[in-house]
């Protein structure tokens, strides 16, 4: 006899980082989950989806100035600049100034640093087609891919590294400015810095933008609970909880949270503990921070950098702001 119940329990093989990670975000006064972990493959592939939605316009916008501006961004040099991009997603964004790199003829090397495999294979795929581009991939977190792909450079070859995408709203002020020096503490003088920031527009905008009508974003933001049962053994049960969002103008960030629809018991297995929540609950998963045009080159600045440029796209008002190493 063929034990059928053992064949179908499929053998959890726990990450003890994100175990560690979830137990004590859910054990928290209030409660948490950290944002980095919605992007496994199936959180990467609805992040794409809401990036065509025509309520988040941050993707849209970025392309139009990245399409209308990479002479600029890209041709300050003689040579053509080594760049690298932290956070680098589907690959879509670099690969605007790629066609252009590509387009100039002499080789170059992109460097794309992600932590989603899934997106590190959509980048390469997308940047296989440009003969003069090599591609390097660093499955690292933004700072220590940085470093990484760094250390493979020439010393006489300038480099410009992206941020796009608004990546830094993830990040509270403080945070953010860490993150700035850690960046220009990696760079030398001449080497540049693009940072693409959303900027603060009137609530509904953004409220729509993050709690979308097609409800994809709530798919995105609840599959980081679907993540949490299938690789470290949990059962939230997913019919109850709910996306919510708000737009919080104090600390100028749109919060985003999973809410208990009841009082329930949820058990995370592979992370040796179980939580109580109450009906209403919330559990904070992502804040998303807005910026002004002014607040964006002043936190470049407070980080060393000169700001070199600003574009702003005004329909949906995004800045890409460039920044140089003096
Ligand atoms: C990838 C952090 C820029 O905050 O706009 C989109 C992620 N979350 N919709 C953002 C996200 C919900 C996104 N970033």
């Amino acid at each position: 006899m063929i034990d059928i119940s053992v064949m179908e329990s499929v053998p959890v093989q726990i990450d003890a980082v994100f175990a560690r990670d979830v137990a004590e975000g859910l054990n928290r006064e209030l409660k948490q989950l950290p944002t980095k972990y919605h992007y496994d493959a199936l959180g990467s592939q609805l992040f794409e989806a809401i990036c065509e939605l025509p309520w988040y316009s941050i993707t849209r916008s970025e392309r139009r100035l990245l399409l209308e501006e990479r002479d600029a961004i890209i041709s300050h040099s003689s040579n053509p600049p080594a760049v690298i991009e932290m956070g680098s997603g589907s690959g879509e964004k670099v690969s605007i100034l790629a066609d252009r790199l590509n387009s100039m003829g002499r080789p170059t090397t992109i460097h794309l640093v992600d932590i989603s495999k899934t997106a590190l294979e959509l980048g390469t795929q997308r940047l296989g087609r440009y003969p003069a581009i090599q591609v390097v991939r660093h499955e690292l977190s933004y700072i220590e891919g940085l470093r990484a792909a760094v250390g493979t450079l020439r010393l006489d070859q300038p480099v410009i590294v992206l941020f796009l995408g608004s990546n830094i709203g993830n990040m509270n002020a403080e945070t953010s400015v860490q993150f700035l020096h850690d960046v220009h503490t990696e760079l030398r003088t001449g080497d540049r810095f693009l940072l693409g920031t959303d900027l603060v527009k009137p609530e509904p905008d953004l409220l729509a933008a993050y709690d979308d009508p097609l409800g994809v974003t709530a798919a995105f933001n609840l599959n980081l609970l679907a993540r949490i049962n299938r690789e470290l053994d949990a059962d939230f049960n997913l019919r109850q909880f709910v996306h919510r969002v708000l737009w919080n103008s104090r600390d100028s960030c749109v919060e985003s949270y999973v809410v208990s629809q009841r009082e329930q018991t949820v058990c995370i297995t592979g992370a040796d503990c179980c939580v109580r929540l109450v009906k209403g609950e919330s559990i904070w998963t992502e804040s998303s921070f807005k910026y002004t045009r002014e607040q964006v080159r002043s936190l470049g600045s407070s980080a060393g950098f000169r700001v070199v440029d600003q574009w702003v796209e005004s329909v949906s008002t995004f800045a890409l702001t460039l920044f140089e190493v003096t």
